[in-house]
Formats: C-alpha cells, structure tokens, sequence
C-alpha cells in the first residue's frame, strides 16, 4: 500500500519514548509507524534528524484588539507563519470580547480575520471581558458547546478585570459546561497604587513596569484565583508565571489535590528585569505583563518545568511594533503606563526550550515534547487527534536539525514585530521542515505551504475539565 508521504531514516520521540522508525502518511494522517514501509508519492529523509509532534502553541495573540491606536504586529498570516518556521503546526490565539459586545460577535469577527490566511492549524480561546447575563447565561454555554472550551479571564487591566464575583460566576459556568478557565493572576488594585506612585516620584521610563508589579502582585492574586477556583469546584490553569512565589503556590494546591494546572514562557527564563535596565523607550521591548524577573526566578521556573508543576510551556507571544503603531503609540505619553503590554515569541519559543532545556540537560526530550506540544493537546481538548506521533493522529510532524547553532536575531524570524527581545541569545537545535496534516508547509527553511491550508479547529472539552463537570 503506497503513502502520499514517508518521512524515512529520523529518530522520533513522543511524550513516552524515543524511538528510530519511518512515518507513512495518507489523507493527512499519520498511517503507519514502522520501517520498510514501501512507496510514497514522496520521501523526506530525516537522517540525523529528531521528528517530534508539531509544537502546540496554547498561548498565542493575533489580530488581538489593543486599545485605541494600537495595532497588533501580527495578523493570522503573519503570526501562522512565523509559528511554522517556529516548528509550531498548531496555534489556539485569544478571541477577546470588548466590553458592551457580543462574545458570539467577537469569534464571527475572529474567524472572518482569520479565514483564508492560516498556515497552521488554530482554535480560539475567549476572553470574558463582560460577564453580562446574556455572555453568561447564554452566549458563552452555547460557544462552549460548539467546541471553544476554553476562556481567560483578567484580575488586571482597565476594560479586563473582574471583580472576584465576576470570577467565580464565570468559573460557576466553567463547573457546568466542563471548559477551562484560564487566569491571568496579578492584583490590579496594587498595580494601580503602585503605579501612581511610581508616576508621582518620577520614576516613569519603561524599566519601571517591573516595579510596578513585583511578585507579590502575581503571588497574592494567583493563591486568590485558586482560592475562587477551590470555591467553586473547578479545574483552572494559571497562565505564564514568572516566580517562585506564584509557582510555589500551584504546587502547594497540586498537593492538596486541587485541579490547578501552570504555565510558564520563554521570556521567564531566559530574560530578566535587568535587560531593561538603561534602555530608556527601548525597554518598552521588553514591556509584557508579569514582567520577567531575575535569575532566582528563572531556576524556579525551570524547577516547574522539571517537576510538573507546569505542564505547558507557551510562549504568550504578544507582539507591538517599536514604533507609533505599537510601543511607542502612546503618543508623547511617556510613562511605562501607556506601553502595550506583550512582547513577540512564537518563532523562538521551542528552540529556546529545547537549547536551554535539552541539550544543557534540564529536561529530557520526552518531557520536552510534553511541554511544548502533547500538553497543550490533552490540556485543551485535541488530543490525540494533535500532540503527538501515534496512528491515526493528524500528521502535524516538526523535523528539528539538533545540532543547528543559530544566534537568534531579528532578521532570521517571520513575525510581523520588528524586533525580538531574544536577540543575540545563542541556540543550539532549530526546526527545519514543518508538517500540517501531512503538507509541507516549511521546508529546509523555506517556505513552501499555502496560506489558508490552516483550519480552525472545534476542540473537545478538555479532559483534565470533563471529569468535574457537573453530571
Ligand atoms: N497577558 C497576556 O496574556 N499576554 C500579553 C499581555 C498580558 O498581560
Ligand atoms: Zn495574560
Ligand atoms: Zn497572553
């Protein structure tokens, strides 16, 4: 029996095992494991290649409204793009609903900037900006229902932030429907008091952002979110910690038991406060919300990596342009207050981990393929149809070259930001082939797939979710 594609000669791993074998591929799917499969309208050999499940990128914006004159970088072409050469064959971005408006309108506008221009695979999010009775009662069991299974919610941000009732109604509808609550943990009531206060003695350049939401911001608000969770019986996962406070605080739920799930990102290893330092607007590059840390909190982070206190790893790829569409919109508004929070990372986020995760050996690379794609799969309701290598599974297959040295530098990546905050920071092991449902989409570095080959996907409830339903 003959294969549309054999990927021939390379040594794949899943979230369980390593293992040398051939993939036969037809229909977009993974058709057989094995060796001497036969022939193929086409053979990729992928000797001294690794041939892992295609990086799952569960925290993604595009397209994302963000406040008056400000525009994100990244369009759904732009963003889809840069994630496959990222080694990503599936991304799920935010839909956010602006206060005063429909959650169903929001995903129809979603889908309408998204149709026609995906190179990979997304599904979306919501966001909960407005927990209305109609959003609540209505839109939002309905959406779940056909297969957004996911939402977040903000304890900070003007035009974000729920009060703690808010919360525990929304997480009330989570408890009924089996979706997903995600939380962004940090307490805006004392970001505001610190800010102004910053503002009055002065002290506005960007590299203050950090100041104004140190730890116990992110600490205090993420055991009050697994707190409100608790309350009301339901699984959450707190979304890109950057600490050992917050970290400190999943794992101690996690040993009582609770449902509580981590995520953390690049940007929490491998940068710290003091790359703003100095900078003046040039640390607004670095500008994104909890704010990288400093060296302790990268060893902490590593340690829930290690330990399973995170189990995703995204890379929250937010991404402004430093110059008036984005970092710099704030028109003459000077203070780190106007900044738009985020920063770009889909591109860089696995060769990160697997550089300074794999080859400096602080995970090995089955737990490498657990936190970068299987994850985020059985986290968000698409496994085993994506995240991993198995038949039947759609054959969404990165091919990594792990000897590859690659100083990361802006001109090398695809995103539409004109900047990475990752620059001049040195890899070893880079994706070179991408593969969505058994089509090229980045070859050798190239590429190769066509825009619009990406679908939206309707996920499944999540199956860490599912269980605590209410019957
Ligand atoms: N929160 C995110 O999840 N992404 C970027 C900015 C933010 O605050
Ligand atoms: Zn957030
Ligand atoms: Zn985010």
């Amino acid at each position: 029996m003959s294969f549309d594609l054999i990927i021939r000669g390379g040594t794949v791993a899943t979230a369980a095992d390593t293992f040398s074998c051939d993939i036969g591929i037809r229909d977009g799917r993974i058709a057989a494991l094995g060796s001497d499969l036969g022939t193929a309208r086409r053979v990729i050999d992928a000797t001294d290649r690794l041939v892992l499940p295609g990086g799952i990128d569960s925290h993604v914006h595009i397209s994302q409204p963000s406040g008056e004159g400000i525009v994100m970088a990244d369009d759904f072409e732009s963003g889809t793009r840069a994630a496959a050469f990222g080694g990503n064959t599936t991304v799920l971005p935010f839909c956010l609903q602006e206060r005063g408006h429909s959650l169903r309108q929001a995903v129809r506008d979603y889908h309408a900037k998204a149709e026609g221009s995906c190179y990979v695979d997304v599904s979306f999010h919501l966001i909960i900006s407005d927990a209305t009775e109609q959003v609540l009662g209505q839109e939002l069991p309905a959406l779940i229902k056909d297969g957004y299974t996911s939402f977040k919610v903000f304890m900070t941000y003007e035009d974000l932030a729920l009060s703690d009732r808010e919360i525990l109604e929304v997480m009330s509808v989570a408890r009924e429907t089996g979706a997903l609550v995600m939380v962004h943990a940090e307490n805006f009531d004392a970001i505001r008091f610190l800010t102004d206060r910053l503002e009055r003695a002065g002290k506005t350049a960007p590299h203050f952002h950090g100041a104004s939401r140190p730890i116990p911001v992110e600490r205090e608000a993420t055991h009050r979110a697994i707190a409100l969770a608790e309350l009301v019986d339901v699984p959450v996962m707190i979304v890109h910690v950057s600490n050992r406070g917050a970290m400190e605080e999943i794992r101690r739920a996690q040993q009582r038991g609770l449902k509580v799930f981590g995520e953390t990102c690049p940007q929490y290893l491998v940068l710290t406060e003091k790359d703003m330092e100095g900078l003046n607007m040039e640390g607004s590059k670095y500008v994104c919300s909890p704010p990288p840390r400093d060296k302790e909190s990268q060893i902490a982070c590593w340690e829930g990596l290690q330990q399973g206190v995170f189990n995703v790893f995204s890379s929250d790829h937010c991404p402004f342009r430093y110059d008036e569409t984005g970092k710099l919109a704030p028109n003459g508004r000077t203070s780190f207050r106007w900044v738009p929070n985020g920063i770009p990372g889909v591109e860089t986020r696995l060769p990160i981990l697997f550089s300074e995760g794999v080859v400096k050996g602080r995970i090995d690379l089955n737990r490498f393929v657990a936190l970068s794609a299987t994850n985020h799969a059985k986290t968000y309701g698409l496994y085993p149809r994506k995240g991993t290598i198995a038949i039947g599974s759609d054959a969404d297959i990165a091919i990594w070259d792990p000897k590859r040295e690659v100083t990361i530098s802006q001109s090398l990546l695809h995103h539409g930001s004109d900047y990475t905050p990752y620059e001049g920071i040195k890899v070893t092991g880079w994706p070179v082939t991408t593969i969505v449902r058994g089509e090229v989409v980045v070859e050798d570095g190239r590429l190769v797939g066509r825009k619009g080959a990406g679908q939206h996907l309707s996920r499944e409830r999540s199956q860490y979710a599912v269980a605590e339903a209410a019957e």
